[in-house]
C-alpha cells in the first residue's frame, strides 16, 4: 500500500488550512495525520479550488434502485479507494493530479421524492458550472437518474451546441419513466432527448419499448456490447466517435464493466466492457472530441471486497489524465 504522506513536509497543516479543510490545531502540524478524505487524498495546492482543473461533486442519491441497492454508498467508496492510487500514470508519462482536483462536499437532495429532487439537482448543477469558470465537473453517484437533471443543466449552459451524451452503460434507460416514477435511474436518457443526441455503449439488457425508441429516434446511436467483442474489430470505437457532436457529456455506469471486475452495482450483466479496450476508446474520445462534463455512477460497495471501488476510483484518475492531455493538444493548437 503506498503512503504518499511526506513526514518530513513541513507545514502540510498550513496548506491543509489553506484549502479551508479539517486542519489540525496550531502546534500539531507535524504529527502523523492521515490523508485527507477527498479525491487521491490530496492536501497540497493542487486540491485547493482556484489550482483546480476539475472538481469532483459527490450525489450520494438513491431513491428508485429496483434491484440490488446502495449505490448511496458509492462516493465515499471512490473516494476512500483514490486515497490508495499512485499519483503517476505511465501512459501520460506525469502524475495527471499536478493540474488540480477539488474535492467538493457530498451534496444532499430533498428527500420529498424523485421529482422534487432532481429538480433540485438540477438546478445545483447550473449553479456549480456557473462557479466552475470551465474546470471540469465530475459528478460521482449516486443512481442513474442524478444523469439527467446535470445533462439538462450542461445542455442549457452551452447555450446553442447540441450536446452528444456518450453513455458507458449496460442499459439503455430509454423506458418512459419506471415503477412509476418518471425521473428514474431507467429513464434518465429518455428524459433527456429533447436536449441531447446519445451515442450508448456496452448496450446488453433492454425492454422492447427501449428498442423501439433506438428505432424510433435519429439522435440515439447503439453499439452493443457484442459488436465490442468481435475479436480484432475496434471498427465499433470509430463507428462511436462518428457519432459523437463536438462538445460531449459523459456518463459511466458502471454496470457496463463486466460484472467479474465490478460486481458492486444493483443490476449486473454478464458480457460487459473490459479495462484497456474501455481506456483505449476513452482516451480517444477526449482527444478527439471535448468532453465538457461527466458522470460515474451505480457503484454500490461490497463490504469486504474492495476491488471494484479501486477500479471504479482509478478509472476516474484515468479519465482525468485524459481531460488534462486533451487540453493540452488543444493549447498546443
Ligand atoms: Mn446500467
Amino acid at each position: 500500500m503506498p503512503n504518499r504522506r511526506d513526514p518530513d513536509a513541513p507545514g502540510r497543516g498550513a496548506e491543509a488550512r489553506a484549502i479551508g479543510s479539517s486542519a489540525p490545531p496550531p502546534g500539531l502540524e507535524d504529527l502523523p495525520w492521515e490523508l485527507p478524505h477527498r479525491f487521491l487524498g490530496l492536501d497540497g495546492p493542487e486540491a485547493s479550488f482556484s489550482e483546480a482543473g476539475a472538481v469532483i461533486m459527490p450525489v450520494p442519491y438513491e431513491s428508485t434502485t429496483s434491484y440490488g441497492g446502495g449505490a448511496r454508498e458509492g462516493p465515499a467508496a471512490i473516494l476512500e479507494a483514490s486515497r490508495f492510487l499512485e499519483l503517476y500514470d505511465q501512459e501520460q508519462g506525469e502524475e495527471p493530479a499536478r493540474h488540480g482536483i477539488h474535492t467538493l462536499p457530498a451534496l444532499e437532495l430533498t428527500r420529498e421524492g424523485s421529482t422534487a429532487a432532481m429538480e433540485e439537482l438540477e438546478a445545483h448543477y447550473g449553479r456549480v458550472l456557473e462557479a466552475l469558470e470551465g474546470r471540469l465537473p465530475v459528478m460521482l453517484g449516486g443512481e442513474h437518474a442524478i444523469s439527467a437533471p446535470a445533462i439538462r443543466a450542461t445542455a442549457r449552459h452551452l447555450d446553442g451546441d447540441r450536446l452528444s451524451v456518450l453513455q458507458m452503460d449496460a442499459h439503455a434507460d430509454l423506458r418512459d419513466g419506471y415503477e412509476g416514477a418518471p425521473w428514474s435511474h431507467a429513464s434518465f436518457a429518455y428524459r433527456t432527448l429533447d436536449v441531447a443526441d446519445y451515442v450508448q455503449v456496452g448496450i446488453r439488457a433492454v425492454s422492447t419499448p427501449e428498442v423501439e425508441v433506438m428505432e424510433r429516434e435519429e439522435g440515439v446511436r447503439v453499439i452493443w456490447a457484442e459488436a465490442m467483442h468481435r475479436p480484432g474489430d475496434d471498427g465499433w470505437m470509430d463507428r462511436a466517435l462518428e457519432a459523437l457532436g463536438p462538445r460531449v457529456y459523459l456518463t459511466f455506469d458502471v454496470d457496463y464493466f463486466d460484472p467479474s471486475l465490478v460486481p458492486s452495482t444493483g443490476t449486473p450483466e454478464p458480457g460487459g466492457g473490459d479495462w484497456y479496450r474501455t481506456l483505449r476508446f476513452l482516451r480517444r474520445v477526449f482527444n478527439e472530441r471535448e468532453v465538457v462534463g461527466l458522470d460515474v455512477v451505480e457503484l454500490a460497495p461490497t463490504p469486504g471486497l474492495h476491488a471494484p471501488d479501486f477500479l471504479v476510483a482509478k478509472l476516474v484518475y484515468k479519465l482525468l489524465g485524459y481531460h488534462f492531455e486533451a487540453e493540452r493538444g488543444r493549447a498546443d493548437t
